[in-house]
């Protein structure tokens, strides 16, 4: 099934890429172009399965004299953001992107460089536009909701008009980037050059050993009959918990948890009911008139559930006994709750999942579970403040970042996330079909609260609130931002039809 998904995606990426250098006639390429034209429509012809994906088929060899290509990214602790490297380590991942940066610049005879920021790269855009096109990046990692400031205020490009891209094109995350970007604009793009949005996916993992020992149902089974929901979660939570019948889990002892989180994958983790904060309209933009009754209850539920509940402990929520588990740096405290063998579930980041790789405790990997059974699928949240990749004006040449975007993702298509799956989370499942199929399941459904991506109405802030301070009422707190958040979203209607 997999296979032929992929056969059809490379056949898809030759015909797609042929349209994007078809729509650049009369820019400076013109000769190359039409080579590129030609060498890929052969390819595209070629129904033998095991043919194999290359990008060299799809991107022209294009001369830019040297042009250096400057990156600006973030640091974060919680993610892989280089998208370039110094040397081959022997790191699967890295060693991946120091080949794609060669094949990238071998064919565009270019140079790539890449400036990490630990913060303020918003700003950096700005300064760098204002003090003229030299320092200029020419491709940014930016949050949405900086990205949309950003775009606002003139500093990005809107790639919906860049002819070089081609949003459609396989390496890119089309369903997430049209749902993120409002108004029919792009002034965001998540896609495989970057391994930030991959490292953003929230998963729940479960201790194997506690479902045989308590004879729970199989969390693989229950995901593919979609029996797996909050409901069934906490109905096994509470199976394993054992509080050692003095009326609390506690750290330090014997307690057993049924599960073990942070408080800042809370927000985002409600988002597995696929329920949204607002609605949309047929402009492609959000509306709000308050949260919806579905919103409410999914959200009071969660909360009893996987937040205050004696079962949950949750890291960085204020009330709860693990509050304090947030180690800094290296494994987590709530992490190390897990691999001690005292949670049955763990649910945190894709790449946070790396660091119990070496845990004594055997693991098996699902989706997030659905908020009712009825719902249409399994939804993998996205953390909200995910970087995508965007394009300053400032680089005075837009097209030639567009075709530096569109090369990245080809060089990355079938080869970097693949990794990034097999690393990070098949190490230890690589012997069960199962847990893969359940990655790529997750991998396929990544989705994100739009309203939280852009903070509109400080959202996000104020659902951060209400899970830090364990409060499973939503509606309160919210009726006071009505205006603002209806405000907020008028603000962006207006701003985003007004901006060229
Ligand atoms: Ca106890």
């Amino acid at each position: 099934m997999r296979k032929k998904f992929e056969i059809i995606s490379a056949i898809l990426a030759l015909l797609m890429i042929v349209s994007v250098f078809a729509s650049c006639a009369g820019s400076k390429t013109d000769e190359t172009t039409q080579a590129a034209v030609t060498d890929a429509t052969p390819e595209a012809s070629v129904g033998d399965e095991e043919t194999t994906y290359s990008a060299d088929n799809v991107i022209q060899a294009t001369d830019l004299e040297n042009h250096v290509f400057k990156i600006l990214s973030p640091v974060h602790d919680w993610a892989i953001v280089e998208m370039t490297c110094e040397d081959i380590t022997g790191d699967q991942i890295k060693d991946a992107i120091c080949e794609r940066q060669a094949r990238v610049e071998e064919r565009l005879n270019c140079k790539i460089e890449e400036t990490v920021l630990g913060s303020n790269y918003a700003d950096r855009i700005r300064t760098v536009a204002k003090g003229g096109s030299e320092d200029a990046f020419d491709l940014a990692q930016m949050t949405t909701y900086d990205a949309y400031a950003l775009f606002l205020e003139g500093y990005l490009a809107d790639m919906a008009k860049i002819d070089s891209m081609n949003l459609e094109n396989p390496w890119w995350e089309k369903r997430f980037n049209d749902e993120v970007n409002l108004a029919g604009r792009r002034y965001i793009a998540f896609g495989n050059e970057s391994l930030i949005f991959y490292s953003s996916f929230y998963l729940f993992v479960f201790n194997k050993e506690m479902v045989v020992n308590y004879s729970l149902d199989d969390p693989y089974e229950l995901v593919a009959s979609k029996q797996w929901t909050w409901d069934k979660a906490y109905e096994m939570m509470k199976v394993v918990a054992d509080d050692g019948q003095d009326g609390s889990c506690d750290p330090g002892t014997d307690d057993v948890l049924g599960i073990v989180g942070h408080v800042n994958h809370s927000r985002n983790l409600i988002f597995s009911s696929g329920i949204s904060i607002c609605q949309r309209d047929d402009e492609n933009m959000l509306t709000y008139d308050g949260l919806s009754q579905n919103y409410i209850d999914a959200f009071a539920k969660f909360t009893r559930y996987f937040i205050t509940d004696s079962a949950a402990a949750i890291s960085g929520c204020s009330h709860n006994k693990y509050a304090g588990y947030t180690g800094q740096s290296g494994l987590k405290n709530y992490i190390s709750v897990f691999v001690e063998g005292k949670s049955l579930f763990l649910t945190t980041g894709t790449n946070e999942i790396i660091t119990i790789r070496e845990s004594p405790t055997e693991y098996g990997i699902v989706v997030v579970p659905m908020y009712s059974a009825d719902q249409e699928s399994y939804v993998t949240p996205v953390y909200s403040a995910a970087e995508g990749i965007v394009i300053p004006e400032a680089t005075l040449d837009t097209e030639r970042s567009g075709l530096f975007a569109e090369a990245m993702g080809a060089y990355s298509y079938r080869n970097i996330i693949d990794k990034h799956i097999n690393v990070v989370l098949h190490y230890r499942v690589a012997n069960d079909p199962t847990a893969i199929e359940m990655i790529n399941l997750a991998y396929a459904n990544g989705l994100i609260d739009v309203a939280m991506a852009h903070n509109f109405g400080q959202c996000t802030t104020l659902l951060n609130n209400l899970n830090v301070n364990g409060i499973a009422e939503v509606t309160r707190v919210f009726d006071q931002v009505k205006t603002p958040m209806k405000n907020a979203l008028k603000d962006a209607r207006d701003k985003l039809a007004a901006r060229p």
